[in-house]
Formats: C-alpha cells, sequence, structure tokens
C-alpha cells in the first residue's frame, strides 16, 4: 500500500490553455490581486470580481484535461494504495480528467457564496451581485473562492492526510502562496517522499528531495508508469 497526496497548482492547467497567476502574461499582468483576490477588492467593486470569475468560469469551460491530469486520474485508479489530489486550482479539470478524490482547497468556480448567511450552491454560470441568496434572500452573491486572508479548506483533513502519505508530490505550483507552500516541509519533516514537478525550481524548492523539471504533460506520465510499475 502506497499513500499518495499530490498538490497541483495553475501550473498543472498551463497546457490546457488556462492562465497561470504569476507569469508575465499571467492573469495579475492583467488584474491587480488586491482588486479581484481580496475581501476587501470584493467590497470596493463586486460587479468587477464578478466579471472577473465570470471570465475564469468561461475559459475553464472551454478547456479540456491534459495528459497531466488524466496521469494523476489513471495512479489513483491503478494504484495500491489512496491517491488524493488537493488542488489550488478552481477550474474542474481533475474532475473531467478522471480523478474521484480531490480537495479544492482554494474553493472553485463551479460554487456560489452568500457573504451574508455563508449558504452555498452551486453557481449560474454567469453571476452578478445583484444575485438573491436562494436561502436568505439577500443580495451577497460572491463566487466560492477562498481569497487572501482568508482560511483554506479542509486543513485538518489535508494535514491528516499528508501524515498519513508516503509521497508527496507537488506539480504546477510556485510556492508564492502559504499555507499550500508550507505542506512540503510538513511532509519532510514527517520522513515522507517528496517530489516537485515544475518547469523551474519554485520557491520551496529545498523542501523536496526528488525534483523534475519540464512540462508535466511530459514529466507526470513518465512518473506514473514509474510509481505503477513499482
Ligand atoms: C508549470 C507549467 C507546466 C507553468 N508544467 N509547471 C507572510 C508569510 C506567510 C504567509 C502570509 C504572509 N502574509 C500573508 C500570508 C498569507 C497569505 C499568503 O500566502 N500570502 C503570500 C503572498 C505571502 N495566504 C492567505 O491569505 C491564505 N489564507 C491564509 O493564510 O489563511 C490563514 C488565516 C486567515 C485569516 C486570518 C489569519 C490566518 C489564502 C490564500 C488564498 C489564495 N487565493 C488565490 C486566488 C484565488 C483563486 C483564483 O482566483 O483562482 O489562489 S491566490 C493564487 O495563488 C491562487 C492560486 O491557487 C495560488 C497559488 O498560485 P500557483 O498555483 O502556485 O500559481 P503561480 O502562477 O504562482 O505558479 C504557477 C507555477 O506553475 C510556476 O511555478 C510555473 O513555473 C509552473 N508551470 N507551466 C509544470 N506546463
Amino acid at each position: 500500500m502506497t499513500n499518495i497526496v499530490i498538490l497541483t497548482g495553475a501550473g498543472i492547467s498551463a497546457e490546457s490553455g488556462l492562465g497561470t497567476f504569476r507569469a508575465e502574461n499571467g492573469l495579475w499582468a492583467e488584474h491587480r490581486v488586491e482588486d479581484v483576490a481580496t475581501p476587501e477588492g470584493f467590497a470596493k467593486d463586486p460587479a468587477l470580481v464578478h466579471r472577473f470569475y465570470n471570465m475564469r468560469r468561461a475559459e475553464s469551460a472551454k478547456a479540456s484535461p491534459n495528459a497531466a491530469h488524466e496521469a494523476l486520474a489513471r495512479l489513483e485508479a491503478r494504484l495500491a494504495g489512496d491517491v488524493t489530489v488537493v488542488t489550488q486550482n478552481v477550474d474542474d479539470l481533475h474532475e473531467r480528467g478522471g480523478s474521484q478524490s480531490i480537495i479544492h482547497m482554494h474553493g472553485a468556480l463551479a460554487g456560489s457564496l452568500c457573504a451574508a448567511c455563508e449558504h452555498r450552491w452551486p453557481s449560474a454560470f454567469e453571476t452578478t451581485p445583484q444575485d438573491d441568496c436562494p436561502s436568505c434572500g439577500r443580495q451577497h452573491t460572491r463566487p466560492d473562492i477562498v481569497w487572501f486572508g482568508e482560511m483554506p479548506y479542509q486543513m485538518e483533513r489535508i494535514y491528516q492526510l499528508i501524515g498519513q502519505a508516503d509521497v508527496f508530490a507537488a506539480i504546477g505550483t510556485s510556492g508564492n502562496v502559504y499555507p499550500a507552500a508550507g505542506f512540503a516541509h510538513e511532509a519532510r519533516r514527517l520522513g515522507v517522499h517528496t517530489v516537485e514537478f515544475n518547469l523551474e525550481p519554485s520557491m520551496v524548492v529545498t523542501d523536496f528531495v526528488e525534483t523534475r523539471y519540464g512540462p508535466a504533460t511530459e514529466t507526470l506520465p513518465r512518473w506514473v508508469d514509474e510509481m505503477l510499475e513499482r
């Protein structure tokens, strides 16, 4: 039995055509992070934030899962052991790629959240600040996304999974955003084998005992083959 926890970031969806955040031509080259990814930005201009996530939802719907998403689904289906994908991504490419065990720690484009009563429901394809909450009827609808200063989802469960893991792999994440950027450190402290997949060393590269650089659609399927042959 081998238990594997996989942390994914924007880089795994890059080859599906979705922008990463911190690249020169990335999402935040055109949108200030303070405006679209903080509660304060939402309070200042909710219509702008809704437009930003409507645009992201439309781009995500046009994208298809790539060979890296599919490789992770194959690993989960065939490995003798548990594979959990903890994703920082808000797209649904892991679901559509066939993974079953997925934690969206930064929320999902598929969800809406009432900022007044915290009711959650499946998001419409296009949302506006005027949308009524189906539970309390007030107009405080926001995307169910974890912004800076907010607590990511299922943290207790994630640390529990890391504590039971044999392997921790991080794929396509720059290591800039905590607490996700601290998972490899915790895994290594517990003696878990840590492996990084990226185009280049991340900010937390020293927490990994193994590194594999190159496009995830090439490095991941190879690694999955190796894990399944062990
Ligand atoms: C490829 C590739 C290919 C490309 N193949 N690879 C000081 C110290 C420590 C922490 C903090 C601090 N000050 C503030 C904090 C906390 C803060 C934080 O970390 N800030 C940092 C900027 C320092 N964190 C938070 O606020 C979090 N909450 C929290 O800490 O709660 C605790 C708390 C709450 C309240 C009170 C007290 C405590 C919440 C963080 C939420 C992040 N949300 C976002 C936006 C929303 C989602 C969305 O709009 O989609 O999530 S930020 C953004 O960054 C997004 C991502 O999920 C996240 C990570 O980005 P990611 O995925 O790593 O993307 P990139 O673009 O950075 O990197 C892509 C990588 O892919 C690159 O490395 C490429 O090389 C690679 N790549 N193509 C392989 N083909």
